[in-house]
């Protein structure tokens, strides 16, 4: 709290796991940058629609000392202080928040078909099969960058290949 931005999520350690967990998907390589073309497709992935010139002057803005490249740490902050950018790429945080009332980063697969059921949708052996693929380590969970990195790969945005270092940042806690 105290903070100017008037928005919704504030979830999982003050959304600012949701953000490190964004960043390290991307992270492919796992060298704890992201080169600007990274950037623009996670800011893509996440609904920040198609504004290239925009998403370079962003760039611009949190990138004071390297030229090509942003840190978790510059990421972090650039997205929680701008809030449009926040508002543009809240989507699948908010989908996810409301499926992990609890706080965790991760929610049962039990309980996200059972929610999907409450909420109409027939959770046939196809959805409940693509559900257990999202859950990439098996442990019963879908986590947040399991999420992510399901969406991304998706968007063809990141391979199956480029997966380990997303895959390896989902939280432990
Ligand atoms: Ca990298
Ligand atoms: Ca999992």
């Amino acid at each position: 709290m105290g903070n100017a931005m008037p928005k919704k999520l504030r979830g999982w350690d003050s959304d600012e796991r949701y953000l490190e967990t964004e960043f390290d998907t991307m992270d492919t390589d796992g060298d704890g940058l992201l080169s600007t073309g990274e950037f623009t497709k996670l800011l893509l992935a996440l609904g920040f629609g198609g504004d290239e010139e925009k998403t370079e002057m962003l760039l611009k803005e949190m990138n004071k000392e390297r030229e090509e490249k942003i840190s978790q740490d510059e990421y972090v902050r650039a997205i929680k202080s701008n809030e449009e950018i926040w508002v543009k790429t809240s989507k699948l945080r908010v989908i996810f928040g409301n499926f992990d009332d609890t706080n965790e980063g991760k929610v049962p697969k039990t309980k996200i078909k059972r929610r999907l059921r409450m909420m109409g949708f027939d959770v046939d052996d196809d959805m409940s099969k693509s559900i257990d693929e999202i859950d990439t380590d098996k442990d019963g969970y879908v986590s947040y960058a399991e999420f992510l990195t399901k969406h991304l790969k998706s968007k063809g945005f990141v391979s199956q290949a480029d997966n380990t270092a997303g895959a390896l940042a989902t939280e432990e806690s």
